[in-house]
């Protein structure tokens, strides 16, 4: 690294000093903490981004300033890799280094290594095309001057770029960053356009008889995600929707709205009451990279509504592409027996009743630590993976190798016959569905099309199989890192003695189970519970969470 380019980061560096005391790590989906702490981080991760881009011959990279889920006086960063993925694993500990990085000097002098190490050519040495980072946040008020950091620090990388997308969802970022560096038109326009063409082609494909439009109301939680969708309705067909929290008549983002809230309280959000009875109602979450579906039962239901959760959602993809392998010859997906690899990934945190229902279907069920960078990679060794944790977050990926063989097969079939509206309908789903991240607009977009192909109600949907009770509680403890799980997160190790106290609990109830975890998104550990009966989950959750305390004060 030349003098200019140390001169250069140490100048910025100093304009942007880290809060006394500060101590971050790279969590579950990037950086998040309170808004007002976060200017060095998001400075630093700028210059992390431009570092990776450069490291990947100046492929263009995305970061995206969001804390989803999180309250609104929280913001975050999470990082788009070239293929439009999570920022790759094996460079989370340097983020983690220069994000705690107490003084400019040490912050220097640990880039300095990594640039060393990683042989990344930097500054002078850097002659030709420099680094591309593309910048994006969500409608949080303080997303504004976190972005403005974040441009620092991409610049303070010398001959770097850094673009401001302005407000997008965090999918969105995604499916543009992957999109341009395939060399695809990449505006957020070609994004819109992209969904409503595949969502139409597949509408086009529904069995006649079976096309029935009924209402569809969205809940925004007061963030992006329902504002885009009202961009795009016009060139939405076949869609009755209404939205609601979009964040313009007055609510507070992620506040009593949107998918976290409704997927753990299982209550109605604001803004929709008793006049809903019965209707389809879909909620995203801050930043739209997660959706779960729900419904009130009944005027007599109070605020309690039937929740249709990532699982439930992740079941009725599976049963459709399904249904479009069977049609092309009993699921081998083709006549010179090339069997289609389709399997599923989910977290412990889906409902055991989920993962009875998929092996019912014959289905390879795999499973993945939380966090969509774990489902994700796990779902890629499929031909098609379909992955989705209980919360909401997922997508189904297709393997590039057999994209190439869908559509070479949709130009050697028959125009009309069924086994080509099959492969239509495969390649349809490939264009509609997000491929880089979990996307709660192209996620809605599928369901809303597989039910009018279906020819089902919400309700009917719901029947697939019975979710088992569950309960999922926060407790807030003073060190939640004192909590350590094995790798699928169903037992903790540490604090020594409490997965013992946890299982004797457990053992006091029929098909009970439970675990503890520590959040990588919030100050919290987590504790879920189900059980055969909702007051037993709720018991079994309650005792867990008691063990929390005592163990961790
Ligand atoms: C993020 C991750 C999800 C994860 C969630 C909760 O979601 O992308 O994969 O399930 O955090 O993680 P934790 O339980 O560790 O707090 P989002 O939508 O908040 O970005």
């Amino acid at each position: 690294m030349d003098q200019s380019q140390i001169a250069s980061l140490l100048n910025s560096s100093e304009l942007i000093p880290i809060p006394e005391g500060l101590k971050l790590s790279y969590g579950t989906a990037g950086f998040r903490g309170d808004a007002k702490l976060l200017e060095s981080t998001v400075y630093r991760v700028g210059i992390l981004s431009a570092l990776r881009s450069l490291k990947l011959g100046s492929a263009t990279i995305g970061l995206m300033i969001t804390a989803s889920h999180n309250q609104v006086s929280d913001n975050g960063i999470k990082v788009s890799d070239p293929s439009g993925g999570m920022l790759s694993q094996e460079w989370e500990p340097f983020a983690d280094q220069i994000a705690n990085a107490s003084s400019p000097g040490e912050l220097v002098s640990l880039i300095r290594e990594f640039v060393e190490k990683e042989e990344i050519a930097i500054g002078e040495e850097k002659k030709k095309k420099g680094a591309e980072v593309w910048l994006g946040r969500d409608t949080r008020p303080s997303g504004e001057s976190l972005l403005r950091a974040a441009e620092i620090g991409v610049s303070s990388v010398l001959g770097s770029v850094a673009i401001d997308m302005g407000i997008l969802t965090t999918p969105q970022l995604h499916w543009m960053v992957r999109a341009k560096n395939k060399g695809l038109g990449a505006t957020e326009n070609d994004y819109f356009e992209n969904l409503s063409t595949s969502f139409k082609c597949l509408i086009d494909l529904i069995p006649n008889n079976k096309v029935e439009i009924s209402k569809l109301l969205v809940d925004g939680a007061n963030g992006v995600g329902g504002q885009k969708i009202e961009e795009m309705r016009g060139s939405l067909s076949n869609l009755d929707l209404e939205i609601r929290n979009t964040g313009r008549e007055g609510g507070v983002l992620n506040e009593g709205v949107g998918a976290d809230f409704v997927q753990k309280e299982k209550v109605v959000p604001l803004g929709f009451g008793l006049s809903d009875v019965g209707v389809r109602c879909a909620s995203f979450d801050g930043d739209a990279d997660r959706l779960v579906y729900f419904y009130i039962p009944s005027v007599s239901s109070g605020n309690k509504v039937e929740l249709l959760d990532g699982d439930k959602i992740l079941s009725l993809f599976a049963l459709f592409i399904k249904e479009q392998l069977n049609t092309l010859g009993d699921g081998d997906g083709g006549k010179e027996g090339k069997k289609s690899r389709l399997g599923v990934v989910q977290t412990a945190y889906a409902n055991g009743a989920s993962t009875d229902y998929l092996k019912q279907l014959g289905l390879d069920v795999a499973f993945a630590k939380t966090g969509v960078k774990h489902l994700h990679e796990k779902a890629a060794e499929f031909d098609i993976g379909i992955y989705f944790e209980a919360n909401g977050h997922g997508t189904v990926l297709f393997s590039e190798s057999y994209i190439t063989w869908l559509v070479a097969k949709q130009k050697e079939l028959t125009q009309g016959s069924e086994e080509h509206k099959a492969v239509s309908r495969l390649v349809a789903v490939s264009n509609l569905i997000n491929q880089a991240v979990g996307d709660a607009l192209s996620g809605l977009l599928l369901v809303e099309v597989i039910l009018q192909h279906m020819g089902w109600s919400v309700e009917k949907w719901n029947e697939l199989y019975e979710d088992l009770p569950s309960r999922q509680i926060k407790v807030e403890v003073p060190d939640r890192t004192a909590v350590v799980t094995t790798s699928e997160e169903t037992e903790a190790l540490k604090p020594l003695g409490i997965q013992d106290g946890i299982n004797a609990e457990i053992e006091k109830y029929t098909r009970g189970r439970a675990f503890i975890r520590p959040s990588g998104t919030e100050d919290v550990v987590r504790v879920y519970a189900e059980a055969s009966t909702q007051e037993d989950a709720d018991s079994l959750a309650n005792s867990v969470a008691q063990l929390v305390k005592s163990f961790l004060g």
